[in-house]
């Protein structure tokens, strides 16, 4: 099935297809439609064929079906049309919007919009429906209609393309003579097939003059005012191809104004909630589906990654600074930590950013953030509040330390990783000046700075330095990335560690190196100095240096 932006198929196919249902020694049936929806509506139900009815079109527009809609207005609603269906349109084009000049020029700009063919009438620009005061419209002069038919197929690039001709003389009260005459004419200026139109409520005329017509060129009609003739009738009088000719408009303004009355009147939706169409039915049609695969596709790295902020703790050894507020809201150069935080996330457009809070929570008022409360903070530890985000937990979120400062690059190369489960560490163990637990990485390379793109895995953390682990590549810097299945496994890892009777003091290097315990893949992504978190009081002074670029 179609869907809003597939690849169509624009080499004239649809042309032929038009010519197929013409041609076919079937009776065959094409439906109104008057914008892209409804063009896709019509070919789901299964026709093969649209009719771009000038009077659906034009009320679609609100206006009269007396060519107040420009025939480029007309263009580019069928170019939305065409773009959404496989399947041929007929445009119901008047009287081809001028002379015969304007009807070169139409061809050519719906053959380049792979517009299947188009009708046009022997009436006088600018046309009125047949419908209204049919008999007192005048009909175009013989010679100047068939010079019309000559130009459209002189100018024609795609041989396929076809030009039907519709002879109004019926309509006009001149009778069957005039009809024939006529339709005789525009078949030998070249015409490819003839619409015969009546508005009689019987078929009678039709019958009449498809008899006599014995199927010179295939026949079409629009059974539109003799719409209870059983279509078996018109497939023994010998016609090729029925025009439902706006039944998806008048359908649809039936529908609307039903609903709205209904709305108007009760001041409610809930009584018509049930009797229109979804909004996921509207994206179906729209083809949203196909554009989250393209997302995923096209966008793999930047689908909007979600942050996750551990922010619970006061910060004790920050002693009096931290005695109003929890250390994410520590001032460094005069902003908060949070709010440096909620910057760089959004130049990485991570949009979604849950804090959990839990030391003097009511004082976070960064914008932009959602909160979750770890009320226990006093006695549980970093897991603990991890699980008071897991329904925050998407597909590629990072997870870290409110009190982090760090150069922007850091969250863009980590964004960029192809892994799983992604670490920064930081390869600079001998300048670095630590404050905190170090939190040594111990991982499946040391740092080789000039050697890229090797696979470096985490084999351990310690929150201090194990020699029986050798020698630390660096320290873990308190961020990760987590992504698709590393998201199985972290929910996987925490719902066991909580069985455990210590649950309530373990830390994210716990976490990690059960992970890694477990047999999973813990990539490691390399960083060298440009970052430093803030446990003691002269971290302060260095975090404002950080910030100012010192
Ligand atoms: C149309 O659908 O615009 C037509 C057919 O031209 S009719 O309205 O029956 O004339
Ligand atoms: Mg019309």
């Amino acid at each position: 099935m179609a869907t809003l932006h597939h690849k169509i198929d624009t080499s004239g196919h649809k042309s032929r297809q038009l010519r197929q249902l013409l041609e076919s020694p079937n009776l065959e049936f094409i439906l109104e439609a008057h914008n892209g929806v409804s063009a896709k509506i019509v070919e789901q139900a299964g026709f093969k064929g649209i009719w771009a009815s000038g009077l659906a079109m034009s009320a679609q527009f609100g206006v009269r079906d007396s060519n107040e809609a420009s025939w480029t207005q007309v263009v580019d609603m069928l170019e939305f049309m065409s773009d959404v269906t496989t399947i041929p349109i007929l445009l119901d084009g008047d009287t081809g919007y001028g002379n015969f000049n304007n009807m070169r020029r139409l061809v050519r700009k719906l053959e380049q919009r792979n517009i299947g063919g188009v009708c046009i009438e022997d009436k006088v620009f600018p046309k009125t429906n047949s419908f209204i005061d049919g008999e007192r419209q005048p009909l175009a002069d013989i010679d100047e209609f068939c010079g019309k038919i000559k130009a459209g197929k002189d100018s024609l690039m795609d041989d396929e393309f076809c030009i039907i001709a519709r002879v109004e003389a019926l309509i006009a009260g001149w009778g069957l003579r005039e009809a024939l005459q006529r339709a005789e004419a525009y078949h030998a200026a070249g015409a490819d097939s003839i619409l015969i139109h009546s508005k009689l409520s019987r078929p009678d005329e039709i019958i009449a003059f498809a008899r006599e017509w014995a199927n010179r060129l295939p026949l079409v009609i629009v059974p539109t005012k003799y719409y209870s003739t059983p279509t078996e009738i018109f497939r023994q009088a010998g016609v090729s191809l029925v025009i439902w000719a706006n039944h998806m408009i008048r359908a649809s303004i039936e529908a609307m104004e039903r609903t709205s009355d209904q709305i108007f009147k009760q001041e409610a939706v809930v009584n018509i909630e049930d009797r229109i169409a979804t909004v996921d039915r509207i994206f179906a049609l729209q083809g949203a589906d196909e554009l989250t695969r393209a997302q995923e596709r096209y966008l793999k790295h930047k689908q909007d990654p979600h942050a996750i902020v551990l922010a619970a703790s006061r910060g004790n050894a920050l002693q009096d600074l931290t005695e109003d507020r929890p250390k994410v809201m520590l001032s460094i150069s005069g902003k908060p930590l949070l709010q440096r935080l909620v910057e760089e996330f959004k130049k990485q457009a991570i949009n979604k950013i849950t804090v959990v809070a839990g030391y003097r929570a009511e004082t976070i008022d960064t914008g932009g953030i959602e909160l979750r409360l770890n009320k226990d903070y006093e006695s549980t530890g970093e897991l603990s509040s991890l699980l008071c985000a897991v329904d925050a937990f998407h597909n590629d979120m990072l997870i870290l330390y409110g009190d982090l400062l760090f150069r922007g690059y850091i969250l863009n190369d980590l964004l960029d990783h192809d892994g799983d489960i992604v670490v920064v560490v930081d390869s600079s163990l001998q300048t670095a000046h630590i404050s905190g637990s170090p939190d040594y990485a111990y991982c499946s390379r040391a740092d080789e700075r000039s050697i890229f793109n090797q696979t470096i895995e985490l084999t351990r953390i310690c929150e201090q330095a194990e020699p029986d682990y050798g020698q630390p590549s660096g320290r873990w810097i308190g961020m990760l990335k987590v992504r698709n299945e590393g998201r199985k496994w972290l929910e996987e890892a925490l719902a066991a560690l909580r069985q455990r009777p210590d649950f309530n003091h373990l830390t994210m290097p716990d976490l990690l190196n059960y992970l890694v315990d477990s047999g999973k893949k813990i990539h490691v992504l390399y960083i060298h100095g440009h970052w430093l978190d803030i446990n003691v009081l002269g971290d302060v002074g260095r975090a404002s240096d950080f910030t100012l670029g010192n």
